[in-house]
């Protein structure tokens, strides 16, 4: 049986992608929410609506476990899902623990949408685990919208991504956290900012490693002789429009519907 992730949109491939790579034989499903991409843009109830509609479409199409691959549907929605649907639900959980063990300056900043750090979810994490240290909430209108369009490292997505991060390097900050799954794929443009030294920190790889805990002793042998393992993409959106760049942000050509 496959695993099910959603995004409102592409920036969840950055997820699936580390799930593929360090769980190769894993089927997996992924939808793109894009006809309601961004979520930033949305209420509450409308993304507990969207978030509910895809586990039961994921939960439908057979998913056993789904990964909600995008931080903000996370921080609205994944209590009521898990209160309502039966199956392992693996969330993004912004890293703002490690960010904290890691800084030397002891600034660090948080990159999310808006919706995610008005969240009681950061709210939390900042109060259990900044220790002492300052942590920045940084919101960054246009950049989801960049990577949905696919213009990752044109002259506008430079000019946004150097704008949002200045002023944190001006603060001092030695830790940058990608609290959004579509902000990996600005890595370029970031790193172009931020020069090499800066630890950034990608939560997918966390995800993906809560992911296989969570597998362990729920598959059976029998779900493990199926085989080889299949990928399915899906999308609320055009194909015309979503399915190039989805191509490209994945690497080869998606077999989308
Ligand atoms: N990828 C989503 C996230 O991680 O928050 C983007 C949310 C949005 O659509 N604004």
């Amino acid at each position: 049986a496959p695993i099910g992730v959603f995004d409102s949109g592409v920036g969840g491939l950055s997820v699936l992608r580390h799930i593929h790579r360090m769980l190769p034989s894993e089927s997996l499903i992924y939808v793109a929410d894009s006809a309601y991409a961004p979520y930033g843009d949305r209420s509450s109830e409308e993304i507990h609506a969207r978030a509910h509609a895809i586990c039961r479409f994921l939960i439908d199409q057979g998913a056993r476990a789904i990964v909600v691959a995008c931080n903000t549907a996370t921080a609205v929605a994944v209590a009521s899902l898990r209160a309502t649907f039966d199956l392992p639900i693996v969330a993004m959980e912004p890293a703002i623990k490690p960010a904290a063990a890691l800084t030397q300056t002891g600034v660090v900043a948080v990159l999310a949408t808006q919706r995610t750090l008005a969240s009681q979810q950061i709210e939390r994490l900042v109060q259990r685990h900044a220790q002492g240290c300052r942590v920045l909430l940084q919101p960054c209108p246009g950049f989801v919208d960049q990577v949905e369009r696919g213009e990752l490292t044109g002259a506008r997505t430079r000019r946004l991504v150097a704008d949002t991060l200045q002023p944190l390097l001006d603060a001092g900050i030695d830790v940058l956290v990608l609290g959004c799954t579509h902000y990996p794929f600005l890595l370029p443009a970031i790193r172009a900012v931020v020069g090499e030294d800066l630890t950034i920190i990608d939560p997918a790889e966390a995800v993906t490693q809560e992911l296989q805990r969570r597998l362990t002793g729920h598959r059976s042998a029998a779900e493990r002789a199926v085989g080889p393992a299949t990928l399915r993409f899906y999308t609320t959106g055009s194909i015309a429009t979503v399915g190039p760049v989805l191509d490209a942000l994945w690497g080869r050509p998606a077999q989308l519907s």
